[in-house]
């Protein structure tokens, strides 16, 4: 049994309540070996049994008042899981469905992702089983409020700093920022994704969905093809859909669906982003109200769909965008893509892909960005937002988008010269995972045993 495949089977038995997390690590060791074969020091070191547990997980109550009086109860977490090349670093989910798993599999990922980005930022990540749908803005901001009265005491600008991820966008930012500061009496960096009135960052809202589009431009173009005049599918409709959908149309693409969790919209002349950031970021209305406002879009609920399938896959495309949350597009997904002959497939999402799709596609050879490559445009503008604010300057949209739009290129290089070192061209996935792997491993063996 390779070094890898022996840890892998340790991990299984000790944490088989963690599904996700598991599923996230196999992705991730089973293309290290290569790097490990040539190499002897990771194992020497121990690299593998050390990077796959956090070096701190704190879980903690969060207790409320909803309107009518009631006390809430709702477990809040942060995942400090590596800080090795730089402060912990990653977003907050707001979501029924976070637990440990979860949030283990996403602060896993983002070790990587964020060693991918040449910044100096660690992997973290955190959240909340708290379900912001249906809540009124004031509930919303009492949770945040009491999240933060634990979260403060873990966090600081160069310790930790969380931002956004499901259901965590500027309003809730801004209302935990607003909390810290009272607590602390401290007005620091310590969240990115702020509003740009008190230290955001211009281009952070729109940087992961256009960071997305960036790295399946860079990857669309060393095929000697390009994204101009082709026809797009993205999932979900939340901060990563729509400024996916906005950059497609500006690079003469045409997105024509959108899904969130209740339905999906089919807009065969394409999704109008306007429309769409009025139904989501204005009204928090469900799609239904896009199908309103547009007479020629078609809608169709989630329980018209084939069983255990997302029908955004079945509309004909030529690149596909999963933007909405992890295990989204399974492998009959991928056949059904792959048949209508999409080309290019470009994660938004985090691990969006079940791990039998991510070997269809790679099999098939089409383009291929994995979620720690093609969505790492969004923490990457936050460390942007960060050495803004201890530089106390504001850079304008720009600046910004150009700084952004050379990450993505970095980072699409640095994974394919990585994917060819190791006989493996177009495998990104290998590219990705080795070249986040080396620099973070490489850094834990020079900062000792501690
Ligand atoms: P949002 O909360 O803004 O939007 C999430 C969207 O996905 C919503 O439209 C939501 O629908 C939909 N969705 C969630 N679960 C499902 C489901 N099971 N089926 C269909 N639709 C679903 O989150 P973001 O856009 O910020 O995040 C989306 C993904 O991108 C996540 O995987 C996140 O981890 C990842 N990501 C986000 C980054 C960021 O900067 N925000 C950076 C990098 C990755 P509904 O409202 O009905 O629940
Ligand atoms: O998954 C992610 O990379 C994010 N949710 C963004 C993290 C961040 O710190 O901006």
């Amino acid at each position: 049994m390779s070094y890898a495949q022996n840890v892998m089977e340790g991990l299984k038995q000790k944490y088989a309540s963690e599904p996700v997390f598991l599923q996230a690590v196999q992705e991730v060791l089973m293309t290290l070996q290569p790097a490990l074969d040539k190499d002897p020091k990771y194992q020497k070191y121990k690299i593998l049994e050390r990077i796959v547990e956090p070096e701190r997980a704190i879980s903690f109550r969060v207790e409320w008042v909803d309107d009518k009086g009631e006390i809430q109860v709702n477990r809040g977490y942060r995942v400090q899981y590596n800080s090795a090349i730089g402060p912990y670093k990653g977003g907050l989910r707001f979501h029924p469905s976070v637990n440990l798993g979860i949030l283990k599999f996403l602060g896993f990922e983002q070790i990587f992702k964020n060693s991918l980005t040449g910044l100096a930022i660690g992997g973290g990540k955190g959240g909340a089983d708290f379900d912001p749908k249906g809540k009124s803005e004031v509930e919303v901001m009492r949770f945040c409020q009491a999240f933060m009265n634990e979260l403060f005491r873990h966090i600081g600008d160069t310790i930790d700093v969380p931002a956004g991820d499901i259901g965590v966008g500027g309003r809730e930012v801004g209302y935990m920022f607003g909390q810290y500061k009272k607590l602390t009496k401290s007005y620091e960096g310590v969240l990115t994704g702020k509003n740009v009135l008190f230290g955001g960052s211009l281009a952070r809202t729109e940087a992961t969905g256009y960071g997305n589009v960036y790295f399946a431009q860079s990857m669309m173009e060393s095929r000697g093809d390009s994204l101009e005049g082709k026809t797009c599918v993205v999932s979900g409709a939340g901060n990563v859909a729509i400024y996916c959908c906005e950059k497609l149309w500006q690079i003469g693409a045409k997105p024509v669906t959108v899904c969130d969790s209740r339905g999906m919209i089919y807009d065969a002349d394409g999704i109008k982003v306007d429309v769409l950031k009025q139904v989501k970021e204005v009204e928090r209305a469900s799609l239904t109200r896009y199908a309103e406002l547009v007479p020629g879009a078609k809608y169709t609920p989630v329980t018209d769909y084939p069983a255990g399938r997302n029908a955004v896959w079945s509309v004909p495309c030529e690149a596909a965008f999963p933007c909405a949350t992890q295990n989204e597009l399974n492998l009959e997904d991928a056949k059904v893509l792959l048949a209508n002959g999409c080309k290019c497939v470009s994660e938004g999402a985090n691990m969006p892909s079940t791990l039998d799709a991510v070997h269809a596609f790679l099999e098939a050879g089409i383009c291929y960005g994995p979620a720690k490559a093609a969505n790492a445009g969004g923490v990457a503008t936050s460390q942007l937002e960060m050495a803004q604010n201890a530089s106390m300057q504001a850079w304008d949209f720009e600046t910004v988008d150009n700084k952004l739009r050379g990450i993505m290129k970095h980072i699409f290089t640095s994974a394919s010269e990585t994917a060819k070192e190791f006989g493996n061209a177009h495998n990104l996935v290998l590219g990705a995972n080795i070249a986040g792997f080396r620099k973070v491993a490489d850094a834990m063996i020079a900062q000792g045993v501690c």
